[in-house]
């Protein structure tokens, strides 16, 4: 019977070194994580993001932790190709001495890649379908906003805030805080909404009130992405 071709075979399996086999047949030139663009302009979200703030934040902040997971994966060429979700999802699978970097760096740029995408220069109202789920959770929007900003505010030192849906419990609505990198993959849940409260997401505008950060960022949240993302979580 003939084979069909691997290129891996072709290659002759002595070609790899013993302790780097690759780790499956998908090409072995995947290219590496990138920095995402920005989907608006760096000053289109004035005066709730300030320019400069979003130049450091998306320039220097978040191309750190997509070179820092670039850096790390380096070491073990057997996972190129895993998606970031694979890697975030199921931490075991990463080797140990790369771990906790995966998981810092890897979280850092999930939740950065969200994040620039709850947010919009044309912030329009509530959807039908987020506004019914949002007002069976917590009551109403504002009781929502309240608890939301109350959380973010709560988070000790550096974090997330995120709006999330339960798939256990029918795409329930729910609020959690992560603390540093970790993100919606490490408790389960499907991120909808996502607010960064690291000091570097609102020190230069808004010093250390981060309850004014929290406040302010209700305007340029993208609901009918959020939405999306909640119709998307029950269909997939
Ligand atoms: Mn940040």
């Amino acid at each position: 019977m003939k084979k069909p071709f691997d290129p891996v075979d072709e290659a002759g399996k002595e070609s790899f070194p013993a302790s780097d086999p690759p780790a499956s047949n998908l090409p072995d030139h995947a290219p590496p994580f990138e920095l995402p663009e920005l989907p608006y302009g760096y000053g289109d979200l004035e005066p709730v993001v300030d320019t400069e703030t979003m130049k450091l934040h998306h320039d220097k902040h978040h191309l750190a932790y997509v070179e820092g997971l670039n850096e790390a994966l380096a070491k073990h060429p057997g996972l190129r190709g895993s998606s970031l979700e694979s890697l975030l999802r199921d931490r075991t699978k990463v080797p140990e001495d790369i771990r906790a970097s995966v998981h810092n760096m890897g979280g850092g740029h999930y939740n950065h890649s969200l994040f620039w995408q709850c947010m919009t220069p044309d912030a329009g109202s509530v959807g039908t379908d987020l506004r019914k789920a949002i007002d069976a959770a917590f009551g109403s929007l504002d009781k929502f906003q309240a608890a939301f900003e109350a959380a973010g505010q709560k988070q000790f030192g550096s974090g997330w805030v995120y709006l999330v849906a339960n798939s256990a419990h029918s795409y329930a609505l729910e609020i959690v805080t992560l603390a540093n990198q970790d993100t919606p993959l490490d408790v389960r849940r499907v991120p909808i909404l996502g607010c960064d409260v690291w000091e570097h997401a609102y020190y230069l505008k808004y010093h250390n009130r981060r309850a004014d950060w929290l406040k302010a960022w209700w305007q340029v949240v993208d609901w009918q992405a959020a939405g999306a993302r909640l119709e998307d979580a029950k269909w997939t």
